[in-house]
């Protein structure tokens, strides 16, 4: 029984061949050595003492080795489970940085080079900001609740990101040189060039004897370092409240044939200065609004503005 029971025990391979093993030999009810204890009680006393020592020498034994098959299944188990250090490794999936936080961040440093900091401000805007302080009176079309998202009588999503300039001149005495990276909500009909939230890059130079020179010299040089030496950009006469003289910015598109809008600029309008505490006899400043998505396009030859916004993989690994 013993060694019948030990060579079972030890060379049960699964835990289905233990239990078996163990039924057969341990089992309460039928097992092998339950039979060989029930003998012992029709033994005459005299045999009695040696069958029980050679009994109870059986059952540790068989009792032993169950307990080592039970080991022995468990530590394969794990080790089946355990981190195979020598396969090789499978290449995590990367995501792959959108094209406008690219530009954003070439922007950035751009115009860091000309020596330009960052700002920031809130997408979510007072009226006072985003109208008042740029000059742009109570009654104006710009306000218009057709052409804006109000969130309440006194706050919106801004539409432009000229809200910085108001917020940087009202923190801080000049000289001023700043731009400001965000997003913009207008109510605007979707197209290839249009949706209803975009970025803009806002500029602000504020200093004793700024001039237009000084805009269309940092544009020009923004434009080719940014869309390239050969980029050809033009300024057209425009009007916004709150600076004068006003221009509006086109770069001729990838293919030649037409003019799209970059964005507005000019030199800040006095009033927009006095409103901030600025002295505008003693310093003069310049502002420009570019439309991200646009420079963005014109840089990689994208004509669709909804296709920088679809997420799609495959379009947005292109660059
Ligand atoms: C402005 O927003 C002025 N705040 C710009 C400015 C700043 C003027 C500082 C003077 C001084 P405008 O509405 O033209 O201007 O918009 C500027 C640029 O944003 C446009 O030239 C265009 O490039 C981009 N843009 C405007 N609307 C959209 C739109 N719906 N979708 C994508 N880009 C747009």
């Amino acid at each position: 029984l013993e060694s019948e029971g030990l060579a079972a025990l030890g060379a049960a391979d699964s835990p289905e061949a233990v239990e078996a093993a163990r039924i057969e030999y341990l089992g309460q009810k039928s097992g092998r050595l339950k039979a060989a204890q029930e003998r012992l009680r029709t033994l005459e006393p005299s045999g009695k003492r040696a069958y029980g020592q050679r009994f109870n020498g059986v059952k540790q034994a068989l009792e032993a080795a169950l307990e080592e098959a039970r080991t022995r299944l468990e530590r394969r188990a794990v080790a089946a489970d355990a981190l195979d250090v020598t396969l090789p490794g499978s290449r995590p999936r990367l995501g792959h940085r959108h094209p406008l936080t690219q530009t954003a961040d070439e922007l950035i440093d751009l115009f860091g080079r000309f020596g330009f900091s960052v700002a920031r401000g809130p997408e979510v805007e007072d009226t006072r900001h985003n109208f008042d302080a740029l000059n742009i009176p109570p009654v104006h079309p710009a306000r218009d609740p057709l052409d804006n998202f109000y969130l309440s009588e006194s706050t919106m999503l801004r539409s432009q990101t000229s809200t910085v300039q108001i917020r940087v001149m009202e923190a801080q005495p000049p000289p001023v040189r700043v731009i400001a990276i965000g997003r913009v909500y207008r109510p605007d009909t979707v197209d290839a060039t249009h949706s209803f939230m975009f970025h803009q890059v806002e500029g602000l130079m504020v200093d004793r004897g700024v001039t237009m020179a000084d805009l269309k010299t940092v544009l020009r040089l923004f434009a080719r370092s940014y869309l390239g030496q050969d980029v050809k950009i033009r300024f057209r006469p425009s009007f916004f409240p709150f600076t004068e003289p006003s221009v509006e910015v086109d770069m001729l598109w990838h293919g030649g044939d037409r003019w799209v809008e970059m964005g507005g600029a000019g030199m800040v309008d006095p009033n927009v200065l006095r409103a901030v505490g600025y002295d505008p006899e003693e310093v003069t400043g310049f502002a420009f609004g570019l439309g991200i998505e646009r420079l963005c396009m014109r840089r990689h030859g994208i004509d669709d503005i909804r296709l920088l916004y679809q997420g799609d993989v495959r379009f947005l690994e292109q660059f």
